[in-house]
Formats: structure tokens, C-alpha cells, sequence
């Protein structure tokens, strides 16, 4: 909330905390990161725009370089300006975001651009300030005229805690970043969501949006599963799926689904791709990766095998079982947890 200082204001150009005092520009360009598009990027570009429409100033977004049918509902073409609307093609998407940004400033310049969630535009503003909203912070934190870049479960719960845009779409920039709410800073994430229920987040609408996210899943993630050569270890702390198929968007929603069940896992794709993951951070999958041909990071990483010799196969499993299970076997998590009463 903004409070008038009864000490007369100091003559800056430049208030830093103007926007979280409610003064934004007259006119408001609106975008998300040029990569990557997401719920957060998405839902916090709508909500600032018509925060900024309620309060009688212009606001509008450009098209996006990429856009999933999973979130697509979230924006209107109402959101992007008229004069970027013959750049666009399918799904709010366009080539190339310096042209559309172009072809609106021949018609309307911004006197601001405001990047959510991110802080690579991918066009030059040609001048016009940027002020960055953003939950990943790159060194230090920052508040100033420049930005506000603070830790946070998402981009959204800025908007709700430092700008009081407390907007019920916001709802899909929390579950979506928070992958509801098991990572990010999950029980801070529930405060946020409890302000949007406090202010016009009903059932009916959560319930709508959670519909929307996930009724477009790709129903080949399950088939897969069927077809698949799953096995569990560690009592099931640990997966291990050999897939029939190739497609690398069915192997990442396999993966995804997994996720809700395993802390380790081991997905092999038709083609012999290896993904590795683990929530554990006292494990370094990057030497199992890099002896099966590839890398990556030490919770994340990838190799490959010949999937059509079943003993390459069963040696991968056996070397995945014995590297988690190093660690993956010591309960501590567990107790650390029950112990400090967390659990309780
Ligand atoms: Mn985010």
C-alpha cells in the first residue's frame, strides 16, 4: 500500500518505487521473456495488462516467439496490439519479435516496456526504458527504478505482494511454477494463493483453470506407460521405464508423470536416449552419464544405450539402482522430516 510521506517529496526524475506505489506509465508494453513462454510468463502478462486497462492507462502485449495449447486460453487477441495482429500467425506466435515490436511503434510507442518473469526481451526497445519483473535472481536482489527482481515461487506472487495485482488468473502462474506445489518454494506459494481466494479465486473457477492446464495432456503418455518395460527399486523411491517409443514429447511427459512418484528416475526413450533425474542433492549422476555417452547436470542429465541389446539394458539398470541407492537407501530425508515434526 502506498502511504503519502507527510515529509515533502524529494525531486527525483525517477521514483525507484514507483510501481509498487501504484504509478505506472500511461502506456504499458507488457512481455514475457522471449524464451521460455510459459504459465507464469503467460498469466502475469494478462494480469498486468488489465490491472493497467482497470486503472484507465493503455497497456498491451506483443505476440510470443512460441505459445502451448496448454496456456493459450490465458491470452485474447484483445491483449496484443492491432498493429502487431498482421505479424501473428497461429496461437498469438509470430517470426520475429524486433518486427512486431517495429510495426507497434509505428503507431504506438510505449513510454514503458515491462519484461515479467524473465529478463531477455529479444528486441531492441529502441530507447523506451525497461523495468524488469522477475523470481529468478541473478546475484543480488534488486528493487529500484530498474526493476524488481526478488525470490519468489513464481513471477505472479511479485505481482501479488509487491504491486497488489491480485488477480484470480494468477492462480496458473502459482501451480504452473510451483508444479502444484511440490517445488519453488511451495508452503510460500499457498500464502499467495490464499490472497487470490481472499479476493474472487473461487472453486469453480480454480477448478476451470486446473481443467484447462491439463484436460490438453497428450493421452500418448499413458499409452506409453502401458507399453512399457517399467521397474521400481528402493521401494519404489527409484523408476526405471524402458519406452517403446521415440517421440521426445511422450518421453518428457512419461518423465513428468514420474515425477509425482519417484525421487529417482531412469527413462529410456525407443531410440535408446537416456534421461536421468533426481531430487536428491547429495547425488551426482554426471560420471553414470557420461560412462553412457552424454552429460549433463548432477540431478539432470542424459545418456544413450542400444536398446535392441537387452543386456546393455539390464546394465543400465543395475548401474541406476546402485548409484541412488548409495544414498537413496539412507531413510534421512525421511527422518530429518519426521524428527523435526514437520511431518506431524
Ligand atoms: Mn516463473
Amino acid at each position: 500500500m502506498f502511504r503519502q510521506s507527510s515529509k515533502p517529496t524529494a525531486r527525483r526524475p525517477v521514483c525507484a518505487k514507483r510501481h509498487s506505489q501504484g504509478r505506472w506509465a500511461k502506456k504499458t508494453l507488457v512481455v514475457g521473456p522471449a524464451q521460455p513462454v510459459d504459465g507464469d510468463s503467460v498469466s502475469c502478462t494478462v494480469a498486468l495488462i488489465d490491472y493497467l486497462r482497470k486503472k484507465g492507462l493503455e497497456a498491451y502485449t506483443l505476440p510470443t516467439l512460441m505459445m502451448y495449447r496448454q496456456i493459450d486460453w490465458i491470452i485474447s487477441s484483445a491483449h496484443i496490439h492491432p498493429a502487431c495482429r498482421r505479424l501473428i500467425r497461429a496461437n498469438f506466435t509470430c517470426d520475429n519479435l524486433q518486427a512486431a515490436y517495429d510495426a507497434l511503434l509505428e503507431v504506438w510507442r510505449p513510454d514503458e516496456v515491462v519484461i515479467v518473469d524473465g529478463h531477455l526481451l529479444g528486441f531492441d526497445t529502441r530507447g523506451v526504458p525497461l523495468y524488469v519483473i522477475d523470481h529468478h535472481v541473478r546475484g543480488a536482489e534488486v528493487d529500484d527504478e530498474n526493476g524488481c527482481i526478488k525470490a519468489a515461487p513464481s513471477c505472479g506472487c511479485l505481482l501479488i505482494e509487491r504491486f497488489g495485482i491480485i488477480d484470480p488468473i494468477l492462480a496458473v502462474s502459482i501451480l504452473t511454477d510451483t508444479f502444484w506445489f511440490r517445488q519453488n518454494m511451495p508452503a510460500g506459494a499457498i500464502k499467495h494463493m490464499a490472497r487470490l481466494v481472499a479476493h474472487g479465486l473461487t472453486d469453480e473457477k480454480l477448478a476451470h483453470y486446473q481443467k484447462l492446464l491439463m484436460v490438453r495432456k497428450d493421452a500418448g503418455v499413458i499409452t506409453a506407460m502401458q507399453h512399457a518395460d517399467v521397474r521400481f527399486g528402493l521401494d519404489g523411491d527409484a523408476a526405471f521405464v524402458v519406452l517403446d517409443e521415440t517421440d521426445p514429447e511422450i518421453h518428457r511427459g512419461v518423465a513428468g508423470e514420474l515425477a509425482y512418484f519417484s525421487r529417482h528416475m531412469c527413462v529410456v526413450r525407443g531410440d535408446g536416449y537416456v534421461s536421468f533425474r533426481t531430487v536428491d542433492e547429495r547425488i551426482d549422476l554426471r560420471p553414470l552419464a557420461e560412462h553412457y555417452g552424454r552429460g549433463g547436470h548432477a540431478q539432470q542429465a542424459a545418456g544413450q544405450v542400444d536398446i535392441s541389446d537387452p543386456a546393455q539394458v539390464d546394465q543400465l539398470y543395475h548401474d541406476f539402482i546402485t548409484l541412488v541407492e548409495t544414498v537413496g537407501c539412507d531413510r534421512s530425508h525421511r527422518l530429518e522430516l519426521t524428527g523435526s515434526g514437520r511431518l506431524s
